[in-house]
């Protein structure tokens, strides 16, 4: 089989780029390693910046996104008991941010790629991308337990964390950076109204917790917990009562419990891989960098690499120049590199690290006291929260 642009991976990278190179006459194949329905049980990201929602309504995928997401002027960030709202709106000049889940995202980027006859080939595992340097790339993949091989233009490489094609370049030519947390978020999502009308990010001694939400019958939360920690060790009731000792009082006494209907835990790591391009293979989203999801950037840096990897390939199709494509990793992984020293930021205030002792604690209580008192810092929080600019 043959196409124009090869996708690894149908997650929200993939999806999108095959989406915006359709809709200027460019053709690709998605495969994915998992069953479509399956990537529809993975609950990830709520909220988006302003250049992620322009993607999505570019990619015309955005009808219900519009209808059904929430529009948020701003969020609350609670310690020593008390909540204290940060007014992105008010500082930004105008920009707050959507809350809307990756889940209802995928969902109608595969309606869109379906009713334009995209191609996604459901359980189909990279194995490998071969001929990286030359003009016909392979990318060999297992279906029904045989082996295929797709030869493309240019391969993009969207298969997160744990795919094949970032193993594909060779080690030499690659330098990742790594930091890793030592704890997790355990979430749940349950039928319940939210804590509050804004997201309640909140730092407590027993550890970080964080009130999100999806609709006005549907919250998401989570809080900090030990990586050695299971689901199983965690009963609803454990997990209520957890949530509601680490919030405020106010919010604890009104917070509207109930089953969860979903319980995962989630590692926090920070990690990029430079580069995000070996000849023709280009790297976008979290197969090429992760953050923890504390600043909510994931998807969103995910949306930004798409940007520029689309702009390039449109721009490859239509003239012959390949000069998006030459600035692509560079343009690219500087916005990384600015959401990844944001999440760690506002990770490294807000959660509990033993190992910092008391001096590491009086830090973030400080760092905290001064955000609050002054416009300047919270001005730098809101603009990094909305999301810096795209070029
Ligand atoms: P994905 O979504 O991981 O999709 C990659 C796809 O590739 C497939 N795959 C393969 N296919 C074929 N062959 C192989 N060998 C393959 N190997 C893998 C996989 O099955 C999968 O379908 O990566 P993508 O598209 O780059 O999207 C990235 C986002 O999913 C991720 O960054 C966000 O979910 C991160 N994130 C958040 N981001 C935000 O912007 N805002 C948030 O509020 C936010 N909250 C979160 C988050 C991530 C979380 N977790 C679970 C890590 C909250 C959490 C708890
Ligand atoms: C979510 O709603 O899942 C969510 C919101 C904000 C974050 C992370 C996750 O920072």
């Amino acid at each position: 089989m043959r196409t124009q642009v090869g996708i690894i991976g149908g997650g929200p990278s993939g999806l999108i780029l095959s989406q915006l190179l359709h809709l200027q006459g460019i053709e690709s194949v998605v495969l994915e390693r998992k069953t479509m329905d399956y990537v529809l049980t993975r609950i990830r990201a709520g909220v988006l910046e302003q250049g992620c929602v322009d993607l999505l309504r570019e990619a015309q995928a955005h009808e219900r996104m519009d209808r059904e997401g929430y529009e948020h002027d701003g969020f609350n960030i609670a310690f020593q008991g008390e909540c204290h709202r940060v007014d992105l709106k008010g500082l930004t000049g105008g920009t707050g941010v959507m809350v809307y889940g990756q889940t209802e995202i995928t969902r109608d980027l595969i309606e869109v790629r379906r009713a334009a006859g995209g191609t996604i080939i459901e359980e189909a595992e990279v194995l490998g991308v071969e001929g990286a340097e030359t003009d016909s790339p392979v990318i060999r993949y297992k279906k029904d337990g045989q082996e295929h091989t797709l030869i493309c233009d240019f391969v993009a490489g969207c298969d997160g964390y744990h795919g094949a094609s970032r193993r594909s370049i060779p080690s030499t030519l690659l330098k990742t950076f790594e930091k890793v947390y030592p704890f997790g978020w355990l979430g749940i999502m349950s039928e319940t109204p939210p804590a509050d009308h804004e997201l309640i990010y909140t730092r407590h001694e027993r550890g970080f917790a964080l009130c999100s939400m999806r609709n006005e019958n549907l919250s998401r939360h989570y809080i900090q917990c030990s990586l050695d920690d299971s689901v199983d060790d965690w009963s609803d009731d454990r997990f209520w009562d957890e949530l509601r000792r680490r919030l405020p009082e106010n919010v604890a006494d009104t917070l509207v419990t109930g089953p969860s209907i979903e319980k995962s835990i989630a590692p926090l790591r920070s990690f990029v891989c430079e580069t995000m391009r070996h000849g023709r293979l280009f790297l976008a989203g979290d197969a090429a960098h992760i953050v923890p999801p504390t600043g909510a950037k994931g998807l969103n840096l995910a949306a930004s690499d798409i940007y520029f990897l689309s702009r390039g390939l449109i721009e490859f199709y239509k003239s012959g120049s390949e000069a998006g494509l030459d600035t692509y990793a560079s343009k690219a992984l500087r916005r990384v590199w600015m959401a990844e020293r944001f999440s760690w930021w506002m990770t490294s205030l807000l959660h509990n690290f033993p190992e910092t002792g008391g001096f590491g604690s009086r830090m973030q209580d400080a760092e905290l006291d001064y955000l609050f008192g002054s416009k300047a810092a919270l001005t730098s929080l809101a603009e990094n929260y909305v999301g810096l600019p795209y070029e």
